[in-house]
Parts: structure tokens; C-alpha cells; sequence
């Protein structure tokens, strides 16, 4: 009664309150989700499907650059994006980013408040992306290969040394050294490497890492999009990749019965840690739906599906009760304390810096 009489008087609080179901209803029930590849559990999109009637167009992408392109293209038609850590700083400066409505997103309370601090650095205040997913950058190996192509040498010290150290790849290109193909992927641990700051926006540190790398050039065999199944599928014994990857490679590897054994590294120097965020471009048409799929995911038992399914870690702090011990307690998914104290935290690279490295990455590919 009260309700309806403050309606009677004129008064539009009530209504006001009501605008963002409103919204939420008005839009046709269709979002545009552009993600990374083998990066999603089974079920998941066919039941945020079934539980909001809004039908999902799925399409993949392979780097941050290739992303990158088309939002900065404009126009793009998606309404989730999936950016690395590492662009999100240059995509919200471009305004590419629209802000969060944390209003739409209840769920927004189950993040884990100390890793969205790692975020700040990109992302003031975290208004626009949070993560989908973290994982570190580091080496992965096919032990038995790996051991028979090394011979007499013992395993270095330091993993790095397996994809940078001339005296290593030179043994190793016999079963396959793969590195993943973005410059905003290799310069980083190539500088961290040589003992320079991995996000370095120094060009003279880029050259530096290029010198380095083109010691080994002629010992790489891919520069791969395809990482989990060149190395469950034995084109690579060695690889410069995601933890999170790799991890998806050692499951396919013993879900094939093929009796090999890969592991991703945890190297003496560190990885380089990194996040994949949920973010909505400043141009999508969908937002609202963009939200409910965000507040979906953020239910525990839909994080806890990415990180049991795929070996990458969620930041999802009400979902780790419902990740399988077996998950939980490898840590190439979960580095202890001890090890993530010693990786490289997210950080941001200005356009300027992306394009001084990819410079240096164009030569050192085609090997000149
Ligand atoms: N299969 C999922 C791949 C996601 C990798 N994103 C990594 C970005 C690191 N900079």
C-alpha cells in the first residue's frame, strides 16, 4: 500500500531502483563472447544459456594482439572480451573498456580481495575487468624426451636455461622446442632472462633480449598457437608456455594413455605470473547481458569447473572449496608462497613498448 501510494504521488524512486532488470530485459537475449582457445569448462555456456535464455555466440581468439586489433578496429559486435593483464592498462587509456556495473554483478563479493589487488596496477580501482582466470608464464617439458634428448647433461639449475641457453637448445631441438607466437609473450621472459625488468619499456633492453634470442633462433621448431596439442602430441618436447596450458597438455597426455609425462616448471628464478580478464568493450551492444554472464561465472561451483577442468587458477577465493584436492594441491596450478614470491607480478607495456617488441620479435623470427 505504502508503495503504491508514494506511486500515486508523482514520486520516482521506485521505479529508479527497478532500471537495472529493466535494462537487463530490454536487450535481445544474445551476448558475443570473444575468449582464448581450450579456456571455457564443458558446460558451462549451454547452462548460463539454459538459466538466462540468452544464447551465446562463442568465437576464440589466439593473442593479445589479435585481440588488441579488433577492439582498437572498433565495432567488434563483442560484449565479453578476454584481455591479458598486460593490455589492460593501454585498452582502458584508449577508453576500449567500458566500467563495470558491479551492481548487476552480486557475485563480484566472492573475488579474492589480495589478487584483485594485483590488478590495481592495471586497472584503478578495478572498475573495469576482472579476472577470468591467472596462471604464470614458464617452461613446459616432456620428461622422458627431454631426459633422452639431454643425455649426460643433468637438468639446469634454472628452467629458462631450457629455452634460452644455447648449450641446452642445441640439444633439445632434436625433439622439438616450440615458443609461443606474440612478442608480448617471449620479450618479457626473454628480459627477465637477462636480467632485466620483464615489462622493460627500454628499447635498448628489447635489443638486448633480441641479441640473446638470436643464439638460439635456429634451435626453435614452432612458434605455436596450438601449444597443448603440439606438446600432448609429441611436436614439441619443450615449450615457452602457460602454466595453465601446459597443465591441459599433461591431462590430454594421460587421458591418451600415451605413457609420456608433461610437466610445467617452476623455474629458480620465477614465471611470470599473469591474468586473463573478463572485460566488456566500450562499444558492445549487449552489456547488460555481458553482466549477467559475469555474475554466472562468479557463482563458486562455475569457477571451480575453469580451474578443475583446465589446471588454470581462479581467483574465485568462495569457489575454492569446491576445487578437487588433486587440483588444489598441484602446484603448477597453485604455486606455493615460496615459489610465487619469486615471479614476476603483472604489469602493463605502453603501445610504444609493444611496438619496439614486436620489432625486435619480427627479426628474431624470421631470423635476421
Ligand atoms: N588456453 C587458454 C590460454 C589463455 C592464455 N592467456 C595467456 C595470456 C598471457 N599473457
Amino acid at each position: 500500500m505504502a508503495s503504491l501510494a508514494v506511486a500515486a504521488c508523482g514520486k520516482k524512486e521506485e521505479p529508479k531502483a527497478a532500471a537495472p532488470a529493466a535494462a537487463a530485459n530490454a536487450e535481445e537475449k544474445v551476448l558475443n563472447v570473444y575468449n582464448w582457445p581450450d579456456y571455457v569448462a564443458q558446460d558451462m555456456i549451454t547452462n548460463f544459456e539454459k538459466e538466462t535464455g540468452i544464447k551465446v555466440n562463442y568465437q576464440t581468439f589466439e593473442n593479445n594482439e589479435a585481440l588488441q586489433a579488433k577492439l582498437v578496429a572498433g565495432n567488434s559486435g563483442f560484449d565479453i572480451v578476454v584481455p591479458g593483464s598486460v593490455f589492460v592498462k593501454a585498452q582502458i587509456e584508449a577508453g576500449l573498456l567500458k566500467k563495470l556495473d558491479k551492481s548487476q554483478i552480486p557475485n563480484y563479493k566472492n573475488l579474492d580481495a589480495d589478487l584483485m589487488k594485483k590488478l590495481v596496477g592495471v586497472d584503478a580501482g578495478n572498475e573495469h575487468v576482472l579476472p577470468w582466470a591467472w596462471s604464470f608464464t614458464t617452461v613446459g617439458i616432456n620428461k622422458a624426451k627431454v631426459a633422452k634428448a639431454l643425455g649426460n647433461t643433468p637438468m639446469p639449475d634454472n628452467a629458462w636455461d631450457l629455452v634460452f641457453n644455447p648449450t641446452y637448445t642445441a640439444k633439445l631441438k632434436s625433439c622439438g622446442i616450440a615458443y609461443l607466437d606474440s612478442p608480448t609473450e617471449i620479450l618479457p621472459p626473454a628480459l627477465h632472462y637477462i636480467g632485466k625488468n620483464a615489462y622493460s619499456e627500454d628499447a635498448a633492453d628489447h635489443k638486448a633480449a633480441g641479441e640473446m634470442l638470436a643464439k638460439v633462433r635456429k634451435d626453435i621448431r614452432l612458434f605455436s598457437s596450438t601449444m597443448i596439442d603440439d606438446l600432448a602430441g609429441g611436436k614439441a618436447c619443450v615449450a615457452l608456455g602457460w602454466a595453465g596450458d601446459i597443465n591441459i597438455a599433461a591431462k590430454r597426455a594421460k587421458e591418451n594413455k600415451s605413457g609420456q609425462e608433461i610437466e610445467a616448471l617452476l623455474p629458480k628464478t620465477g614465471g611470470l605470473i599473469f591474468f586473463d580478464t573478463l572485460a566488456v568493450p566500450a562499444d558492445a551492444k549487449h552489456p547488460n547481458n555481458a553482466m549477467a554472464f559475469i555474475n554466472y561465472f562468479l557463482k563458486p561451483e562455475v569457477s571451480a569447473a575453469l580451474t578443475n577442468e583446465l589446471g588454470y587458477p581462479t581467483a574465485n577465493k568462495a569457489s575454492l572449496a569446491n576445487v578437487e584436492p588433486e587440483t588444489a594441491q598441484n602446484k603448477a596450478v597453485f604455486p606455493d608462497e615460496g615459489n610465487l614470491g619469486l615471479m614476476v607480478p603483472p604489469a602493463a607495456l605502453g603501445n610504444a613498448a609493444r611496438e619496439s617488441m614486436t620489432a625486435v620479435y619480427t627479426s628474431f623470427k624470421k631470423g635476421k
